[in-house]
């Protein structure tokens, strides 16, 4: 890019902000109207940190809409097409959240904090209206808010032996997606066991901006003996792992199934939940777009796209490449498509680049890895 942002309040600084200045970050992406760090200058390093040992991250743009108050679970279902009744106080479920028309409008981790306290850990998106509408539309006895909460995520196969020199054996009995509230040399946190990637891994939630740098040093610190680095969540990694990327696998007519979230959906959830009858319907007709992977015969590292690429069968255009990235553990190049339901694992596509190069390529199911 021949040019770079122009500053603006309206891009608002994560607490971790100066600390990755320092720590060497190379470019920012803007996600929920923060700057987001997108790499420290070393792509493969921070992939192979991430796979093979412990990497943190500042993913403070990954944003809280809080619902506070009497009415907070009540609340919480009408946005969510999930059964929420059998949920605990510690867990995160991971669900997508939807539109009348069953679209989908974010796909955040939806954290009960108490019976009357939620937190939806959003992807990029502008929740926070929506819950507020909602809440007001309906006379709902619920505050939505967002709080001063900045999660930064500790990823790969060691993050475990840097949160147990910080907080205690105990950190092993957390289970996959619950969470704790503690605190880290008196920094108020929640500690979860969740996180972006597969390589396992925790996110502390900071819930005290102003310490931001000192959480970010104590990490670095008790990271120190196990090489942690900077870094970032991972274009690659996910894409190997199937992860969905909101924004970036979907367009503005994207319903939960095509993005395979089916299994995040209870069709029998409360008639007033938003978008269930659409759902119903969308389930019932059968879906008419899938997502699949597909793996590139193009040899070399292909570079990253800001735009889908077309997919044709033969000379029909059947979808589009969301996204697309260079495998180090396959060594390949590999994307993840969203496409006509009728392709299936096998079928052979070509992909037509923003630039217009054509290159063969075969579907496969998802995950890669
Ligand atoms: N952590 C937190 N908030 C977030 C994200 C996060 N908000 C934005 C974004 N990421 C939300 N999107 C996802 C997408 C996938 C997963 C988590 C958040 C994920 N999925 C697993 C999977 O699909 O295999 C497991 C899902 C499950 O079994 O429940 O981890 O990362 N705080």
């Amino acid at each position: 890019m021949p040019a770079h942002f122009t500053p603006s309040p309206r891009i608002r600084r994560s607490p971790y902000f100066d600390a990755t200045v320092a720590a060497g970050v190379t470019s920012f992406t803007v996600y929920n109207h923060m700057y987001m760090p997108t790499g420290f200058g070393d792509p493969m390093g921070e992939y192979w940190r991430l796979i093979r040992g412990v990497t943190m991250w500042d993913v403070a743009c990954q944003r809280q809409v809080e619902l506070a108050g009497e009415e907070a679970g009540r609340l919480a279902q009408i946005l969510c097409p999930r059964k929420l009744e059998g949920m605990k106080v510690g867990q995160g479920w991971y669900l997508p959240v939807c539109d009348h028309q069953g679209i989908l409008l974010n796909d955040p981790i939806l954290l009960k904090l108490a019976e009357d306290r939620y937190w939806l850990s959003i992807a990029d998106g502008d929740l926070l209206l929506w819950a507020k509408a909602v809440a007001a539309e309906r006379s709902l006895a619920v505050t939505v808010g967002e709080p001063d909460v900045s999660p930064l995520a500790v990823q790969g196969p060691k993050a475990i032996e840097v949160m147990v020199d910080l907080f205690g054996d105990e950190v092993r009995s957390l289970g996959y997606f619950r969470f704790r509230e503690t605190k880290l040399d008196g920094i108020p946190l929640l500690l979860a066991r969740s996180g972006w990637s597969k390589q396992g891994g925790f996110e502390l939630y900071l819930r005290d901006s102003a310490r931001g740098a000192e959480l970010w040093q104590l990490i670095a610190q008790a990271g120190a003996p196990y090489d942690i680095g900077p870094g970032c969540p991972s274009g690659t990694e996910r894409v190997e792992s199937g992860l969905l990327s909101y924004g970036g696998d979907t367009d503005a007519k994207t319903n939960p199934f095509e993005v395979r979230l089916e299994r995040f959906i209870d069709l029998d959830a409360p008639d007033d939940t938003i978008g269930i009858r659409a759902l119903r319907a969308i389930d019932a007709a059968g879906p008419k777009r899938r997502q699949l992977g597909v793996v590139l015969d193009q040899g070399g590292r292909m570079g990253l796209h800001d735009r889908h690429s077309q997919v044709f069968k033969g000379d029909t255009p059947v979808g589009r490449m969301t996204t697309n990235t260079w495998s180090p553990r396959m060594e390949r190049n590999i994307g993840i498509c969203l496409v006509w339901a009728g392709l299936v694992p096998g079928d052979t596509v070509t992909v037509e680049l923003p630039d217009a190069r054509r290159i063969e390529g075969e579907m496969c199911e998802l995950p890669f890895l």
